[in-house]
C-alpha cells in the first residue's frame, strides 16, 4: 500500500464540491450515490441515520505516524457524506477512548497497514482497500451505463485490485487480470473458480490486457505505465492506484472518462457500509 503524501491530500477539503461535480459529469452520480452504488443500497436507506449516527476519526501515532491532514481530510469527506463527524484531539487508546466518551458509533483510523471503520455498537469492519475496490467497481459500472457482458481489464492484484475484481463480476462482468507478481494473478483466478465457479483470464502481458480492452481498472502503485497508445475514444478507467498509473499524455487524451483520487471514493464507501444499514443488519443488499 502507499503511503499518501502530505500533497496528494491538502487540496481534497477545499475542492470536494468542485470534485463532486466532475464525479457527476462522469457517472451522473454524486459522491454519496456511488458509494451506495458500491455497497448496494438505496441512498433512501441512509436518510434515517444520517442524524443519528457519529463518526469519530482517531489519529494514529504508531509507525510512520500522523499524516498531516490525513485525519481531517477523511472527517471532511464523511461530513460530505452527510454523517455528523469529528476528529478527536488524542491520537491512539487515549482518542479511540474520547470517541467512546463522546458517543460516537463509528471509529475510523488508519496505521501503517490498514484503514479501517469500525461500527462499535455491531462490530461491523469497512477496510479501505476494499471498499476502495469496490468504489471504483461501481464508479466504472456508472461510467460504462452497466458493465453487465462487458469485458474489464484489471491490473494489480493486490486487496484493491482483488475487490475490484469480485466486484466487476458481481456486476456481470467478464474479467481478465495481469498483475507483474504472476502468482497473486493465478490465486485470484483460483479463488474466483472455487469461491464464484466463474473464470478469470490472465493475460499474458498489461500490453495485451491494455490493448484488448475498453473498460480498465488500475490498481497498482506504479505510476505511468498507461501511455496515450492505450487510450481509444471508448477507453474508460476507474484508477484507485496511488500514483496514478497513467503518463501525462494519456490523462490528456482520457478526458472525462478516468476516475481518480487518493481517499475520496475509498472512505465515502466506507462510511456508507460502517454507518448505513448493512452495518445494522437492517437492509437486504439489492445484490442479495
Ligand atoms: C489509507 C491510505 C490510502 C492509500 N494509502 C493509505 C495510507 O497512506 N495509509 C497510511 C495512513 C497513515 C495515517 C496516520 C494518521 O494520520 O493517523 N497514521
Amino acid at each position: 500500500m502507499t503511503r499518501l503524501k502530505v500533497e496528494d491530500i491538502k487540496d481534497i477539503p477545499g475542492q470536494l464540491d468542485r470534485y463532486e461535480s466532475e464525479l457527476m459529469e462522469k457517472t451522473g452520480c454524486t459522491l454519496r450515490e456511488i458509494a451506495c452504488h458500491a455497497v448496494g443500497i438505496e441512498e433512501e436507506s441512509l436518510f434515517s441515520l444520517l442524524d443519528s449516527v457519529k463518526f469519530a476519526v482517531v489519529p494514529v501515532e504508531s509507525g510512520q505516524g500522523i499524516i498531516e491532514g490525513f485525519c481531517e481530510t477523511i472527517s471532511d469527506i464523511v461530513w460530505h457524506i452527510g454523517f455528523d463527524v469529528f476528529v478527536t484531539g488524542k491520537a491512539d487508546v487515549a482518542g479511540i477512548a474520547q470517541a467512546v466518551e463522546k458517543k460516537a458509533e463509528v471509529v475510523m483510523m488508519a496505521d501503517d497497514h490498514r484503514f479501517m471503520a469500525l461500527n462499535i455498537k455491531s462490530g461491523h469492519m469497512s477496510d479501505n482497500a476494499k471498499a476502495t475496490g469496490k468504489g471504483y467497481a461501481a464508479g466504472l459500472d456508472l461510467m460504462a451505463g452497466g458493465l453487465k457482458g462487458r469485458k474489464v481489464f484489471i491490473t494489480g492484484c493486490g486487496p484493491v485490485g482483488w475487490s475490484a475484481a469480485l466486484a466487476v463480476l458481481q456486476r456481470g462482468a467478464e474479467v481478465s487480470v495481469f498483475d507483474t507478481r504472476h502468482g497473486t494473478a493465478h490465486l485470484l483466478a483460483k479463488y474466483v473458480k472455487e469461491l464464484m465457479n466463474r473464470t478469470i483470464v490472465i493475460e499474458e502481458s498489461l500490453e495485451q490486457g491494455l490493448s484488448n480492452h475498453h473498460y480498465i481498472i488500475e490498481a497498482t502503485n506504479a505510476a505511468g505505465i498507461i501511455d496515450e497508445n492505450a487510450i481509444t475514444r471508448q477507453t474508460h478507467i476507474a484508477a484507485p492506484g496511488m500514483p496514478l498509473g497513467l503518463t501525462p499524455e494519456a490523462l490528456r487524451k482520457i478526458s472525462g472518462r478516468l476516475l481518480h483520487d487518493p481517499l475520496q471514493i475509498g472512505t465515502a464507501v466506507m462510511a456508507v457500509e460502517a454507518g448505513g444499514p448493512v452495518a445494522r443488519g437492517t437492509y437486504m443488499r439489492s445484490d442479495g
